[in-house]
C-alpha cells in the first residue's frame, strides 16, 4: 500500500485521486464537525460549495435538513449552527440530516469525487480510520483541506497521526511527503501544543473559540468512519 499526502484542496489532481482511497482531513473544523454530528446520530451530512447551493436544497425538498457551516469562521445568517464541533451534541443533530457549506472543507470533499471510497478523518477518528485503511488495502491519498489553497499544520500533523496509525498495522510505502508528516507528528506528539503555529489556530483563537481547538485535537475519542459517496456522508 503506498501513502501520499495532498497539501490543500486546490491542488487536489483527478490522476492523483482516482482508484485510491481518499481520506479527507480538515481537523480544524468541518470533518470533526462532520465526525462529531455522525457519532451523535446525525443521519447523513451533504456537503455544498455555496450558501445558495445549501438554500437550493432545503427550498427543493419536503424533508427538514438542519443548515450548518460558515463563512470566515463565522455561523451563517440563517443557518442552524456554526462550524463549532461542540453544537453538534446528540440532542441536537440526532435523526436530522444536515446540510453543511465550510470554505475549506467540503471544497476538499466534493473535490475527491472520483476517488474509490472518500473518507472522513479527524484526530478524533484517526484509530478508526487507519483501522479502515488497512481492509480496503488500497493505495491512499490523504487530503488536507488546507486553508484558502494553502497548506496548514494543523491538516499535515493530524495527516502524520492517522499514518502513524496506520503503520502500526500494516506496512505502507510513504511518500516524502507522507514520511515529512509522520517524522513531524512523531516529535510533536502533543498535537495542540504543535498547531499553536497555525495561521488557522490563531484565528479560530482570536474569535474566543479555544474550547474547539482543544475538543479537536482530541486522539480517538470517537470510533466511525463516515464515507462520502453519491452526495451525502453517511
Ligand atoms: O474551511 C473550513 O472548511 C472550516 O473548517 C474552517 S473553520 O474552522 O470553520 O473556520
Ligand atoms: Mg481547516
Amino acid at each position: 500500500m503506498k501513502i501520499d499526502i495532498i497539501i490543500s484542496a486546490n491542488d487536489i489532481k483527478k490522476e492523483k485521486i482516482e482508484n485510491k482511497t481518499v481520506i479527507v482531513i480538515d481537523m480544524l473544523r468541518a470533518t470533526s464537525v462532520i465526525v462529531t454530528a455522525m457519532n451523535n446520530g446525525c443521519v447523513g451530512v451533504i456537503p455544498v460549495l455555496t450558501v445558495e447551493d445549501a438554500s437550493e436544497i432545503v427550498e427543493n425538498s419536503k424533508e427538514e435538513f438542519m443548515l450548518g457551516g460558515e463563512r470566515n469562521a463565522l455561523k451563517i445568517e440563517g443557518f442552524h449552527y456554526s462550524n463549532s464541533p461542540l453544537e453538534y451534541t446528540r440532542k441536537s443533530i440526532e435523526g436530522k440530516t444536515l446540510v453543511m457549506t465550510t470554505t475549506n472543507g467540503t471544497k476538499a470533499i466534493k473535490g475527491c469525487i472520483g476517488a474509490n471510497n472518500i473518507l472522513i478523518g479527524s484526530m478524533l477518528n484517526a484509530k478508526a480510520i487507519a483501522s479502515r485503511i488497512v481492509s480496503l488495502n488500497k493505495d491512499v491519498v490523504i487530503v488536507n483541506a488546507g486553508t484558502y489553497g494553502e497548506f496548514s499544520i494543523d491538516d499535515f500533523l493530524c495527516s502524520g497521526y492517522i499514518i502513524d496509525n496506520i503503520l502500526k498495522l500494516a506496512q505502507a510505502d510513504l511518500s516524502d511527503i507522507a514520511v515529512t508528516s509522520n517524522y513531524i507528528y512523531k516529535n510533536n506528539e502533543d498535537i495542540l501544543n504543535f498547531i499553536k503555529y497555525a495561521n488557522h489556530y490563531k484565528t479560530i483563537m482570536k474569535l474566543g473559540l479555544s474550547a474547539d481547538l482543544e475538543y479537536c485535537c482530541q486522539k480517538d475519542i470517537i470510533d466511525i468512519v463516515p464515507e462520502y459517496k453519491d452526495g451525502v456522508i453517511l
